[in-house]
């Protein structure tokens, strides 16, 4: 039997995290958090699959295929700024039979205003930001702990 998924999704602009507006994001960059992801996922019995793009189809069709994936047990996204701009972001997520959980390296209501708006939040499970690159980790237990909670299919 092939190992449950967690699929970590990461929109635009996260590939240039560690030199990108350091004093916001951190100086970690996404291989860092995706190491720790990687390990997060595989001490709970989890495969982690862990994918960015700075185009907003290639997100869409990333969902699409975990919709149809029924390996897939829970989605953390960090739509970068496509979250606050993308109704058909928004109806993709939709599609997902799996828990969100929304993840944002800075906390988007402290800063400006037309960062507080999200199209992901009314579909997310849960909400993660503030903490960093830790808040990938957190978003990978508490996918974790949903799931042990609900398994697919009880
Ligand atoms: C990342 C981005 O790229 C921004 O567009 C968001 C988010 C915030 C973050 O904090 O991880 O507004």
């Amino acid at each position: 039997m092939t190992a449950p998924v967690l699929l970590v999704l990461n929109g635009p602009n996260l590939d240039r995290l560690g030199t990108r507006e350091p004093a916001v994001y951190g100086r970690e960059t996404l291989a860092d958090i995706e190491a720790a992801c990687r390990a997060a996922a595989e001490a709970r019995g989890y495969a982690l699959d862990f994918r960015q793009t700075n185009h907003e189809g290639t997100l869409l069709d990333w969902i699409h295929e975990a919709a149809d994936s029924p390996a897939t047990r829970g989605v953390a996204i960090n739509a970068g700024a496509y979250t606050h701009t993308s109704v058909a972001l928004h109806d993709a997520l939709r599609l997902l039979p799996v828990p969100i959980v929304e993840v944002h390296l800075s906390n988007v209501h402290a800063r400006e205003a037309f960062r507080h708006r999200s199209f992901v939040s009314p579909v997310a499970t849960g909400i993660v930001m503030g903490f960093g690159g830790h808040g990938y980790v957190l978003a990978i237990e508490g996918l974790a702990a949903r799931v042990a909670a609900a398994p697919a299919g009880a």
